[in-house]
């Protein structure tokens, strides 16, 4: 089929949690569990949801969560309700702060804001969330989920509560020797270089914004390469404002993830695919289209490796539930929006295969898309300077290839 170029016989998989669509991070935050059921809905209305078979999930247990987080945390997770925060004698609000759990920030404005809230239903969203990436690499097969990339081993961080990516990574171990992870969310993949930062079983490569204190702050420096065992497996992709999709895939995306995969020749890859590095996002700055966003995707599958791919999340939400709905009918594989859709494809059956039709079909949320003329592939922001000058690009390539290049025999 032309939406599926390369297509072999694929049997799709996909879950939808409706919980943890429900999940409330606080009126004015800025991740909308929206965007999930917005996501589902659009899926629907393209009448995709036939051609793709359910797939069961088990919540993730406090002892699975110990795989990598500390004990101590979980425990926390599970504890902390909105009410324990703010009654008593402040003593449970201090211990969540301690794990960085409603620990107030300043947004640059002179304004606070609490990005990882103590929020209602937490420990199911965790439980849920973790539980669909575990299911995901045990099924060894294609798959997009959570992606919540900067959660610590004993601290929340960025909207991120459990690793979920680190978790499914760890699993993945288990039968594969290397493993690759690559994550285009604008933010920087944090969390999961650090946890495997002296691995050389696993190479963390992270392509983001890195504008003055874009969060996380002093994180993913192009000398940023890994430590002792794992030096030269974190490779590091920063990018000023305003990026356009050929320099990201031409420029860097394709020639940086060309070298590594013949370099470290992974046997499992796992990418994490946030829609906030989509043109018009809320906290983004780069300026991707949905087809160029896609294109990466594409790439990275085009290998026929082991693939399990991630979500995480966007900020623009008619502009990432437009995305990846297109990235479903183009890759006939996908799992996203906080680990709440989950898509497992198997290289065995028959693929979606379906023609895509960029007029958004008629449906519940149809008013979210009038901004972008009720198209699919809404158009970029063709005012904004990209700051990504053609030698800076050359630059930034040239070091990352070099640091790359350490690791041939
Ligand atoms: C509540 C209400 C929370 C309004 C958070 C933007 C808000 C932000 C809010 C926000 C916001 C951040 C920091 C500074 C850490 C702080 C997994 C030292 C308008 C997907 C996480 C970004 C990105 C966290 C997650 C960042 C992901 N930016 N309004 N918070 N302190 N936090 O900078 O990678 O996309 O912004
Ligand atoms: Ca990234």
């Amino acid at each position: 089929s032309p939406s599926c170029p390369d297509a072999r016989k694929r049997r799709v998989c996909y879950y939808y949690d409706r919980n943890i669509a429900g999940v409330d991070y606080g009126e004015s935050h800025v991740m909308v569990p929206r965007r999930v059921d917005m996501a589902h809905a659009l899926i629907r209305s393209y009448r995709l949801l036939p051609d793709m078979a359910r797939l069961r999930t088990t919540p993730a247990t406090a002892a699975e969560m110990a795989a990598f987080h500390d004990a101590g945390y979980v425990d926390l997770l599970r504890d902390i309700t909105p009410e324990a925060f703010v009654s008593g004698d402040g003593e449970v609000a201090r211990r969540a702060r301690g794990f960085n759990v409603g620990e107030a920030s300043m947004d640059g404005g002179g304004g606070r804001y609490i990005d990882n809230p103590p929020i209602a239903g937490l420990w199911d969203y965790c439980r849920s969330y973790a539980g669909g990436s575990l299911a995901s690499a045990r099924a060894l097969a294609i798959n997009w989920s959570g992606g919540m990339h900067h959660a610590c081993r004993g601290c929340a961080s960025g909207f991120c509560y459990v690793n979920d990516i680190v978790l499914a990574i760890k699993e993945l171990l288990g039968s594969f020797s290397r493993v690759l992870y690559v994550d285009i969310d604008v933010h920087h993949g944090d969390g999961v270089e650090t946890a495997f930062v002296d691995s050389n079983r696993v190479m963390t490569v992270s392509f983001h914004q890195r504008t003055g204190d874009f969060f996380p702050k002093d994180r993913g420096l192009v000398s940023h390469v890994g430590e002792g065992e794992g030096q030269y497996h974190a490779v590091n992709v920063p990018m000023s404002k305003g990026m356009d999709d050929d320099g990201y895939y031409f420029g860097l995306f394709k020639p940086v993830m060309e070298k590594v995969m013949a370099v470290f020749k992974p046997e499992a890859i796992v990418m994490q695919c946030g829609g906030d590095s989509l043109s018009g996002d809320r906290l983004g700055g780069l300026n991707l289209s949905v087809a160029g966003h896609a294109r990466c995707v594409g790439f990275m599958r085009s290998f026929n490796t082991p693939l399990l791919l991630l979500g995480g999340v966007g900020y623009t939400v008619n502009h990432v539930a437009a995305c990846w709905c297109y990235e479903i009918l183009t890759t006939t594989s996908f799992q996203f929006a906080s680990s709440i859709i989950y898509i497992i494809v198997q290289f065995t059956a028959v693929a979606i295969g379906k023609e895509i039709e960029d007029e958004i079909p008629k449906h519940c949320y149809d008013s979210y898309y009038e901004s972008q003329g009720h198209k699919l592939h809404y158009a970029v922001d063709k005012k904004l300077k990209n700051d990504n000058t053609d030698y800076y690009i050359k630059t930034i390539s040239t070091k990352v290839m070099r640091n790359i290049s350490r690791l041939e025999a």
